[in-house]
């Protein structure tokens, strides 16, 4: 009798526990390994990273607006869900044939190791390894767990059983006695029990030391002292501020300033060791910059909102913050750099960041007095690491995809017809002015409010053009001017408010705002791709 049909109905379930066991094996050797590599080269991290660097512009945009920040956290799960089915199944596999499951393994590891040299901050073979060793060493586990499954087991030959046989040919030997399905159960056990406790220990360890990398970093932060700036922002007129309960605060805390990048581990960059060449074309003075340098040198500090170009009408990805730092036109200037209405002859400075990032920005833009910097600190501390310490960039008035790069490390000189950023090269558009929006913050859609006094409210912004006017229409109404908060800076978004006697029933609050071009902001709704969402904001409510 043949014990392969004898014994199927709790070997397959084991077998797939034996894949499973053996891809948990494979990532937690991966990330021991990555410990001693560098922790983007994990291969989910690396996976991942790939994953985002393919993703299509309308998927990604799709991904924030349903997980926001969570996006990444959602895709390794999914990436964790995708590998344990193909794990289940490449157990399964391996109970027909061995080697087969065995080399699928090896093959998820040669996918990993493919990811990890592929990503734009890889610099390094070496990125391969955990990819390469996780996956050794899953292989080999589950080749042993199947191997237990289809041993036939001698009498009395005690753990272990026979010898493991290629391809698990064990047809035409008899069950052992006391072992009706003809299966090694002890060894097997055994096997699992160690693999489990192995994979748990080496998870943990690499869990833990790619925990505690980036102590330098961390330590360096601690250590930075921001000196007082040469140029102090304008203080906020008092004006400027409204509490209506629901609106959004003037000055985003920094623990809510949204955060958009592609950083599945996020960069911890040793301010002391950090160093910024800028070079390129039409540069006569090639500058290397430390963080010192940076700090010895006049700061302004500036209220400025940022805005992300995938930012829905009424979405969530502005914010406002005091940053402090180097004024970047002077930077240019010392290195020779003229912009293209002087006759330099590049049009384009690209950032590129420690993670691989590259962002253009107009030098035009950098160059025409607006503040643009190098930002060492945000609302009064140096750069959290999420928002690109040890330095940035900002420039008012354009998206942060094409001005705002974070962990900044290189700054290059070049032209728009020579170069396409990374975004860019995902069909974004080349230059990203920040549209004119704006947005209510209450009533949330939905809201049932009483009858009576109802306070509409939230925020408009046109950075560097400033807000002139916001008006508000209920239902299909006359528009109705909006009290302004006193503007900041034009850089700033503006709050507004305006009180409404509601009526019992359904209503569509809808906003504009007008800047101060004379622009009102179009109702003409367009997607975040390729240039910036436009569009009224409107909430449906009902009033009790
Ligand atoms: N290195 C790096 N810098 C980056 C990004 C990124 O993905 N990587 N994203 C940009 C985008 S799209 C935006 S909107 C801003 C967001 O800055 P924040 O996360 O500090 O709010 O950072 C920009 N700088
Ligand atoms: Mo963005």
């Amino acid at each position: 009798m043949n014990i392969r049909s004898r014994g199927i109905g709790i070997r397959l379930p084991l077998a797939a526990l034996s894949g499973l066991l053996a891809g948990l094996l494979a990532l937690a050797v991966a990330e021991l390994v990555s410990a001693a590599v560098r922790p983007e080269s994990g291969p989910v991290i690396a996976v991942g990273g790939a994953a985002i660097d393919r993703t299509p512009p309308a998927l990604k945009d799709w991904a924030i607006r349903h997980f926001g920040t969570n996006d990444k956290l959602v895709l390794q799960l999914g990436i964790l869900a995708v590998l344990a089915l193909l794990a289940l199944a490449l157990g399964a596999l391996a109970l027909r044939v061995r080697r087969a499951g065995a080399a699928g393994v090896l093959l998820f590891g040669i996918v990993g190791a493919l990811a990890a040299t592929s990503r734009p901050d890889s610099t390094s073979a070496a990125d391969a390894l955990p990819s390469v060793v996780g996956a050794l060493a899953g292989a080999v586990l589950l080749y042993v767990l199947v191997g237990r499954l289809t041993a036939p087991v001698h009498s009395m030959a005690g753990p272990g059983g026979g010898a493991p046989e290629p391809g698990g040919a064990v047809a035409g030997r008899a069950p052992a006695p006391g072992q009706p399905d003809g299966w090694d159960r002890r060894g097997f056990v055994v096997a699992a029990s160690v693999a489990a406790a192995a994979s748990v220990g080496a998870g943990l360890l690499g869990r833990s030391l790619n925990g505690s990398r980036g102590q330098g970093a961390v330590a360096s932060r601690g250590r930075v002292v921001i000196p007082p700036p040469a140029s102090a922002a304008r203080p906020v007129p008092t004006g400027a501020v409204l509490h209506t309960p629901g609106i959004s605060p003037f000055v985003t805390p920094t623990t809510d300033f949204y955060r958009v990048d592609t950083a599945l581990v996020i960069p911890k960059v040793d301010a002391t060791q950090w160093r910024m060449r800028i070079h390129g074309k039409g540069v006569s003075r090639p500058l290397t910059l430390t963080f010192q340098d940076l700090l010895g040198r006049p700061l302004i500090e500036r209220d400025i909102t940022l805005a992300c170009v995938s930012n829905e009408v009424g979405g969530p990805y502005v914010g406002n913050a005091r940053w402090i730092g180097v004024p970047l036109a002077g930077l240019l200037k010392e290195a020779g750099v003229r912009p293209p209405s002087r006759g330099g002859p590049a049009d384009q400075l690209v950032a590129r960041s420690v993670d691989g990032m590259t962002i253009g920005t107009p030098v035009e833009d950098i160059m025409d007095g607006r503040d643009a910097m190098l930002a060492v600190g945000m609302n009064g501390e140096p750069l959290p690491f999420v928002h690109g310490f040890p330095v940035r960039m900002v420039v008012p008035g354009l998206y942060g995809y094409v001005s705002a790069c974070k962990w900044l490390q290189d700054l290059e000189l070049t032209t728009f017809d020579a170069y396409d950023s990374y975004w860019v090269k995902r069909s974004w558009a080349k230059k990203a002015p920040i549209k004119t929006e704006s947005r209510i913050d209450t009533p949330k859609p939905f809201a049932r409010p009483k009858a009576g006094t109802v306070m509409i409210a939230g925020v408009a912004w046109a950075q560097h053009r400033g807000i002139d006017r916001v008006e508000v229409r209920v239902d299909d109404g006359a528009w109705t001017r909006a009290d302004l908060a006193a503007a900041d800076t034009s850089d700033t978004w503006r709050q507004w408010s305006l009180p409404w006697k509601a009526t019992p029933g359904g209503h569509t609050l809808t906003v504009r705002a007008t800047d101060r071009t004379g622009r009102t902001q179009t109702e003409e709704r367009t997607p975040t791709i390729p240039d910036g969402a436009s569009g009224w904001h409107s909430v449906v409510i009902t009033v009790d």
